[in-house]
C-alpha cells in the first residue's frame, strides 16, 4: 500500500473516532452529573464507568500497545477491567468523577491521533489495515450502545431526542425458501472483523424456510392474548421456570392500559406500534413465540445464509444488499431513529432471497450457542469472545437500530444470557421445508 492509500485509510480511522466520541459525549452530555453517576440498573453500568471504561481500553491498546508510549493513567486499569468488577458493584467503587472522566478520555484521545499520525497501519497483524483502530471504534460504538440501553432504563423526562423512523411497506410473502446447500459463512477478508467472526468456511444447510421481516409487536401481541405466557407447550422447561420466576407477561416496557399496550421508550409513554419489530424480549420469549406459531428460531447458520448468500452467483455478500456499505436507505443503524422501524421500511435493504431488515431495526435471536469456529483463533486477547464460547449464551445477529454501522456487519456475533431483555433485541422465525415444498 502506497502513501495514498494509508492516507485514506487513516483519515477514515480518524473520521470513525470522532464519530465515536461524538456519540459517547452526546449519551453522557444528555444528563446531568447524578445520572452520570448513578446506578439506573443493577444490569447496567454507572454511565460514567462506561465513558472511562472507553477511554481505558483505548489507552490500553493504541497508546501503551501500537504506540508504546507511557501510560497516562496506570494507577487506573484495574477499576475500568470489567473482569474485575461486576456491573452490580460498579457504582460503589473510587471512579473517575464526570469532569475527571471526560479530561481523561480527552488527554487519551490526543495522544491516539498522535500514534495515528504515525503508526504505518502495516507490518504487524495488529495494525493490519488499522485493525487495532478500527477495533477500538467498535469497542467504544458496542458501549455506546450499552449506554444507549442504560438511558432506556433511565427513569425520568426524555433527554434524547431523534425524527420517527421510515414509513413500513411491503415485503412480499411472509417467509422465502432458503435452497439447501453449501456457502460461505464468516469472513478471512474484511479488515475489521473481530476473532468470533473468523474464518471464512464452507457451511452446507439443508433447505429451510425463513421469515422475511422481524416478528412484529402486533404479531406479539397475538401470541399474549392467546395467552401465550400462561401455556408451557409452548417453553422449554428452562424458559418456563424462568419465565414464573420471572413473572415475565409481555416484554419488558411494556403496559396494559385498557384494551391497548402501551410502552414506554427513553422517557416516553406511546401505545405500541404493531408494524414494529418486537424489542426487549429475551430468548426464552422468542423461542416459546415461535413454537406457537408452528415454527422455531433459526440457527446462525441459517441466519447468516439468509442475509448472505446470493443464488445467482453462490458467492456470500458482505450485506443483505451487496457488498457496499450501510446507508440511511439500507438499514436502521446508529441511533439515527430511536426506535425500530416497521417492518417494510428499507426495501433497499433486502437480501438476494428477498429478507428484509436483517441488518439494523433488532437484534435477532438465534438458536445457537456462542462458540468459536472451526480454525477459531484468539485476536487480540481472549476476554473479547473466547472466555463467553459455551452453552450459557446465545447468538445474536444483525444488529440493532442503536448498533453503528462500524458495529455490524453480517458476520457480526453478538451475544448474552437467554434470559437478558434490556438490550435492543427481538427475533424471527424459520422452519424446515417438507420435500413437497422444494421447487
Ligand atoms: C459483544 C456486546 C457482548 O458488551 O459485553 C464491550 C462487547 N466487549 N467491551 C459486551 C464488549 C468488551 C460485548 N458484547
Ligand atoms: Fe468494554
Amino acid at each position: 500500500p502506497g502513501t495514498t492509500t494509508t492516507g485514506a485509510l487513516r483519515d477514515h480511522v480518524a473520521a470513525q473516532l470522532t464519530r465515536a466520541r461524538d456519540r459517547s459525549r452526546l449519551l453522557t452530555d444528555a444528563v446531568d452529573d447524578h445520572d452520570l453517576v448513578r446506578q439506573h440498573s443493577k444490569l447496567m453500568s454507572p454511565l460514567v464507568w462506561d465513558l472511562a471504561h472507553i477511554g481505558n481500553q483505548e489507552e490500553l491498546w493504541l497508546v501503551r500497545d501500537v504506540g508504546g508510549r507511557e501510560p497516562v493513567r496506570q494507577d487506573i486499569d484495574e477499576l475500568y477491567d470489567a473482569f474485575k468488577h461486576a456491573r452490580s458493584a460498579r457504582p460503589e467503587l473510587p471512579l473517575l468523577g464526570p469532569a475527571e472522566a471526560r479530561r481523561y478520555v480527552g488527554e487519551v484521545r490526543d495522544k491516539v491521533f498522535d500514534v495515528l499520525e504515525s503508526s504505518p497501519l502495516e507490518g504487524r497483524r495488529l495494525l493490519d489495515g488499522g485493525f487495532a483502530f478500527g477495533m477500538i471504534v467498535q469497542h467504544e460504538q458496542q458501549h455506546a450502545e450499552t449506554m444507549l440501553a442504560t438511558h432506556q432504563l433511565r427513569v425520568g423526562d426524555p433527554v434524547l431526542d431523534a425524527p420517527p423512523p421510515p414509513r413500513g411497506g411491503p415485503v412480499g410473502p411472509a417467509e422465502v425458501l432458503v435452497p439447501g446447500g453449501p456457502f460461505t459463512m464468516g469472513t478471512s477478508t474484511e479488515a475489521w472483523a473481530l476473532d468470533n467472526e473468523r474464518p471464512a468456511h464452507r457451511v452446507v444447510t439443508d433447505p429451510f424456510f425463513i421469515d422475511t421481516a422481524p416478528v412484529t409487536n402486533g404479531a406479539y401481541a397475538d401470541f399474549i392474548a392467546d395467552g401465550g405466557y400462561r401455556d408451557p407447550r409452548w417453553w422449554s422447561e428452562a424458559g418456563w421456570a424462568h419465565a414464573r420466576q420471572a413473572s415475565l407477561h409481555a416484554p419488558r416496557f411494556w403496559e396494559r392500559q385498557g384494551d391497548r399496550w402501551l410502552r414506554t421508550a427513553f422517557g416516553v409513554t406511546a401505545p405500541v406500534d404493531p408494524d414494529q419489530p418486537v424489542v426487549h424480549v429475551c430468548f426464552h420469549e422468542a423461542e416459546a413465540y415461535a413454537r406457537w406459531a408452528g415454527k422455531r428460531l433459526p440457527t446462525e447458520i441459517e441466519w447468516e445464509k439468509a442475509a448472505r448468500f446470493d443464488p445467482a452467483t453462490g458467492r456470500s455478500r458482505r450485506y443483505p444488499w451487496g457488498d457496499g456499505e450501510p446507508t440511511e436507505a439500507h438499514a436502521n443503524l446508529g441511533q439515527r431513529h430511536l426506535s425500530p422501524a416497521p417492518v417494510g421500511a428499507y426495501p433497499a435493504g433486502a437480501s438476494a432471497l428477498g429478507v428484509h431488515q436483517l441488518i439494523g431495526d433488532v437484534w435477532e435471536w438465534t438458536s445457537s450457542d456462542f462458540r468459536g469456529y472451526a480454525g477459531f483463533e484468539v485476536f487480540p486477547y481472549a476476554e473479547y469472545s473466547q472466555v463467553f464460547f459455551g452453552p450459557d449464551h446465545k447468538v445474536l445477529r444483525g444488529g440493532s437500530f442503536g448498533s453503528d454501522a462500524s458495529a455490524v456487519r453480517s458476520t457480526f456475533r453478538n451475544w448474552d444470557y437467554p434470559i437478558r431483555r434490556q438490550i435492543f433485541a427481538g427475533f424471527r422465525c424459520a422452519r424446515d421445508a417438507e420435500r413437497d415444498e422444494l421447487t
